[in-house]
């Protein structure tokens, strides 16, 4: 068995204690099996894009792991469950999203799990901190990530200072 697949998931929150549910979620991912949870990117707060709400804390995690795509993807969602997730509607606010944006250079489309990211590339939220933990990294078949962050320069994001 290998364990050689670097995966991104980005972690977003804008209900009840954002900071909380960030730390608890990033706590459970370094818990995976399977995996090795090698950086953790900064948190950010950001602005609501195509949402309304309170703003964002979003950042990202880099793993290595042995689980396929669909079995990670089955495990966040799994902890965003176990983190009180309500799924009202589509962008409602919520307590926790982990969304799976890179699985090595995969590329899948289907309802159930597209990859990369359909919406990664025109989201602030995502790409810079993205970029913190993949300063040179790719994303299959729209090219480098710091190619894409100059164009989501309009979108507010800010570090958290603790
Ligand atoms: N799905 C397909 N591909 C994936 C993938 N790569 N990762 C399916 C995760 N899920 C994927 O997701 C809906 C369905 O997408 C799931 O059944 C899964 O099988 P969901 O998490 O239930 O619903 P959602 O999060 O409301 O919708 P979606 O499409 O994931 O929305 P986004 O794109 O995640 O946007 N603004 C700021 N500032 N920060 C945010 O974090 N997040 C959103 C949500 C909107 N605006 C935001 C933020
Ligand atoms: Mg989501």
């Amino acid at each position: 068995m290998t364990t050689d697949t670097l995966a991104c998931i980005g972690l977003g929150a804008n209900l009840g204690n954002p900071q909380a549910a960030l730390r608890a979620a990033l706590d459970d991912i370094a818990r995976l099996p399977g995996s090795v949870l090698l950086a953790t990117s900064p948190i950010y707060r950001t602005a609501p894009v195509d949402a309304t709400g309170p703003d964002y804390l979003n950042a990202v995690a880099l793993l290595r792991t042995a689980l396929t795509p669909h079995a990670l993807l089955a495990a966040l969602q799994r902890i965003e469950h176990a983190h009180g997730r309500e799924r009202s509607h589509r962008n409602a606010p919520r307590t926790l999203d982990l969304d799976l944006l890179l699985y090595g250079d995969e590329r899948i489309e289907s309802p159930a799990l597209t990859l990369p990211h359909p919406r990664l590339h025109q989201r602030a939220f995502v790409l810079r901190p993205l970029a913190d933990v993949m300063p040179a990294g790719v994303i299959p078949g729209l090219g480098p990530i710091a190619d894409w962050l100059p164009r989501v320069a309009d979108q507010r994001i800010e570090r958290l200072d603790s």
